[in-house]
């Protein structure tokens, strides 16, 4: 059988004019469907006195109003539907740090949707139909699990379901039977090595990496990629657009996540004034689905930074908008005496420093109004607390106090990993 290089080499290769008409027709349909269908979203068109007819061109998208993780909230918990309640075939739901958890309901189409979402990303990692996936984000009401598992089954991959936590268990799975790719919540990946390394096993079968859900930064995809022998994909999605793989994957080529283009309209706005910002140029994206049915989103604001890195066609040979691996969400930029930054900078310093290991916290003390960093970190013998305090003055000018921990010490999440810690010193 001839090796596939897409999974739906149609879609994935359409030209700028053909994905342009493709997108207009699916942002009518959505927003005929929505008026149609629900009256929260009626209401919120209403307001800005725009109904269907009025979507003539792309560029009318920005007519519309934008859609925040606190409407998903306030419509808790199935007050966005815009399908029966009967043709509802799956739901799932993000609790995040605070409050009212957000719902994302699919039905029947909308989960092929998402398969093959999934499925153009596992193609695009290199799999081939028949190669053994492990399977290790949770499987539940987060959606990580459920995602990577509707794409591999469509791809015709040899799921292993393996689900979080159990590390020894993965690692047994993934030697027997003879495993070819990971998928998992990036700081998992820190896990598995751990093991390995602790116990001096390797894992020849295995070739390809998928992780998301958190920033990572460049230091730590090279150092998986070293230790385990693997290509590491970075894949991006998240509840409100459908789930994981929705909103893209990054190929071979490293230039930038390829957005599914046919399925999401993209913008990339300033955070503040929510004006377009030109491409290159750092924002929040914006994405609008154009074919989901259950809850479809229109200019829902993802908090996530990053930039256009290219229009044109990739080295892939696909020709949908690359943007920018996440450089953070805008509720997690940390400002210490007038020095901006993101968690996922303070990593990339880190892993620079031979020693250091993947897990660390950043803690935030206030005292009386004034903010003082700690960094606890990770690290083998040799490493100490002023080369910590030194690398993070040179490379983000501030000085933190450095701690430094013995291997295995800190506190380990089974999913996404808590890196900020804010304290009080006050009380
Ligand atoms: O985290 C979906 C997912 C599962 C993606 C497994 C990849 C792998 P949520 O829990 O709804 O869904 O969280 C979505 O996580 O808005 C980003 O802030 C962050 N995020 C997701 N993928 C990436 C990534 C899943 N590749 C939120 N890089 C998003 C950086 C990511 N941040």
């Amino acid at each position: 059988m001839n090796r596939l290089r897409y999974w739906n080499e149609r879609a994935e290769t359409l030209s700028r004019d053909e994905l342009a008409a493709v997108q207009l027709k699916g942002l009518q349909w959505t927003v005929k469907h929505v008026w149609a269908n629900n009256e929260f979203y009626r209401r919120k068109l209403a307001e800005v006195s725009v109904e269907p007819g009025d979507i003539r061109s792309l560029d009318d998208i920005h007519e519309l109003p934008f859609l925040t993780k606190d409407d998903f909230r306030d419509q808790y918990p199935l007050n966005m539907l815009c399908m029966p309640r009967g043709s509802v075939r799956e739901m799932h739901m993000s609790s995040g740090s605070t409050g009212t958890p957000v719902v994302m309901a699919y039905t029947e189409a909308d989960l092929t949707q998402w398969a093959e979402c999934m499925a153009r990303c596992q193609i695009m990692a290199g799999l081939q139909p028949g190669d053994a996936i492990q399977i290790m984000p949770t499987f539940g009401l987060f959606n990580g699990g459920f995602g990577f598992y509707h794409g591999a089954r469509r791809a015709g991959l040899f799921t292993v379901p393996a689900s979080s936590g159990n590390t020894a268990r993965q690692i047994m799975l993934m030697r027997d039977f003879k495993v070819k790719a990971m998928g998992a919540v990036v700081s998992y990946s820190a896990r598995i090595i751990e093991m390995l390394d602790e116990k001096g096993w390797e894992l020849p079968d295995l070739k390809i990496g998928i992780f998301g859900a958190e920033s990572f930064s460049d230091e730590m995809r090279n150092r998986v990629e070293a230790r385990l022998g693997i290509k590491a994909f970075d894949i991006y999605g998240m509840t409100e657009t459908g789930g994981v793989g929705t909103t893209g994957m990054d190929c071979e080529a490293r230039c930038g996540i390829h957005v599914w283009e046919d399925q999401y309209l993209t913008e990339i706005v300033d955070p503040v004034t929510g004006a377009p910002v030109p491409d290159g140029a750092v924002g929040e994206v914006i994405f609008t689905s154009l074919t989901r049915e259950a809850i479809p989103v229109i200019r829902y604001r993802t908090r996530d930074l990053t930039r256009v890195v290219s229009r044109e066609r990739c080295a892939c040979g696909r020709t949908s908008l690359r943007i920018d691996r996440i450089e953070g969400r805008c509720d997690d930029m940390l400002i210490v005496k007038g020095v901006n930054f993101f968690p996922k900078q303070v990593e990339q310093a880190l892993m620079e420093i031979p020693g250091v290991l993947p897990e660390y916290q950043i803690i935030l003390e206030n005292d009386h109004g004034v903010t003082d960093v700690r960094i606890n970190v990770e690290a083998q013998e040799g490493v100490t607390g002023y080369m910590v305090e030194k690398q993070l003055k040179e490379r983000l000018g501030f000085s933190p106090k450095g701690d430094i921990f013995k291997p295995g010490t800190l506190p380990r999440s089974e999913g996404k990993a808590r890196r900020v810690f804010h304290v009080d010193k006050q009380g």
